[in-house]
């Protein structure tokens, strides 16, 4: 490919505006909003060490103005540019303890609502190790002009318009789906714009990669321990024993399963029976983005698209990645529950 000859992120939503199921352009917008914010984040996670954004908040810097922690900044970042816009009408974030509509000028009349867990895998930030960015969009389900409910955030998956996740890595990418294959965006530096770097990302069905806290293993169900021991036992005509990957943010786990194919697990423990991530912010999100790569996501039960969400902060099990993989760990809980 020519250097001149790329797609930027821009360039590319107009260019399928037409698939959305609502093609008004507010979709779009909504999208484009989120690649600037998420360029913002990822100037202020580069400059993290020497901004002394790390570390907790409570500090006053030297004009006196409160030092904010990088997952405050983001949070304050999508409030702010999706207020502006006028797309969306409520946000919901992993920062916030309830549901926030939105006070732009003509946020009340936005069909949109974004859900953000601005800065997840929030134990590396500290330690120059990956995060990432995660979001979903729904349509309102109550009637446009009037003030939106937690009736509106609270969907299933199954509804989602759009949900995507940005990873700042070894290089910031931005990961996408509006519900009809899944596309990744680098960012490159030195023109400041997203570019379509992975087009139409499929998931391996098979893969070599389990990525799972196994310091917990004596609190796993007894499925999730015998799966352990059975990706661990060798065998070459299923290329194992296979690596073992944890690098404890959710985002990068999956991206790089994502990429080479891999399975992801944050299982049930007994100390935390409905496990640790939360299924508006990190759940619904990366089951819909692998799901659309040809993936599979699973909480133990049901499949996490149509979990019906009860409260904000729900937390449920999760086993995704590659299909097989996942069928493999599933069957493994069947035949011990
Ligand atoms: P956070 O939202 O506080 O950052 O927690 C979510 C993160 C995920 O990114 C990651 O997969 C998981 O927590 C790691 O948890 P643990 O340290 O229990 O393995
Ligand atoms: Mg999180």
């Amino acid at each position: 490919m020519s250097q001149f000859n790329f797609t930027t992120l821009g360039q590319f939503i107009i260019e399928r505006q037409h698939e959305f199921p609502y093609a008004k352009g507010e979709l779009s917008r909504i999208l484009r909003d989120i690649g600037i914010a998420a360029k913002v984040i990822s100037r202020e996670v580069n400059k993290a060490g020497i901004a002394e954004i790390i570390g907790d908040t409570g500090e006053v810097n030297v004009q006196g103005e409160d030092v904010k922690k990088l997952d405050m900044i983001g949070n304050e970042m999508f409030t702010t540019t999706l207020s502006r816009g006028g797309e969306v009408c409520a946000f919901a974030s992993e920062e916030e303890d309830d549901m926030i509509p939105l006070k732009g000028t003509y946020s009340k009349h936005g069909n949109y609502i974004v859900c953000i867990d601005p800065l997840d895998g929030s134990s590396n930030i500290d330690v120059n190790v990956s995060i990432g960015t995660i979001f979903s969009v729904y349509r309102r389900v109550t009637a446009a002009g009037t003030e939106p409910t937690l009736a509106d955030v609270l969907q299933p998956g199954n509804k989602l318009v759009a949900a995507g996740y940005v990873i700042y890595g070894s290089s910031t990418m931005l990961v996408y789906s509006t519900g009809k294959g899944v596309n990744g965006f680098t960012l490159d530096p030195s023109i400041g714009e997203f570019c379509l770097s992975h087009p139409d990302i499929q998931v391996p069905k098979d893969g070599k990669i389990y990525s799972l806290n196994e310091g917990n293993a004596a609190d796993f169900p007894a499925g999730v321990q015998q799966y352990i021991a059975w990706c661990k036992d060798k065998d070459k005509n299923t290329s194992r024993p296979y690596s073992a990957r944890y690098i404890g943010s959710m985002v990068a786990d999956l991206h790089r399963n994502l990429l080479k194919g891999g399975i992801f697990i944050y299982p049930p423990t007994s100390k935390a029976p409905n496990g640790k991530l939360r299924l508006m912010f990190e759940c619904i999100p990366m089951a819909f983005i692998v799901e659309q790569a040809g993936g599979k996501a699973h909480t133990g039960t049901e499949r996490v698209l149509d979990v019906q969400p009860k409260e904000l902060h729900q937390r449920v099990p999760i086993f995704i990645g590659s299909e097989n993989m996942v069928n493999k760990a599933l069957g493994f809980m069947n035949a011990t529950s």
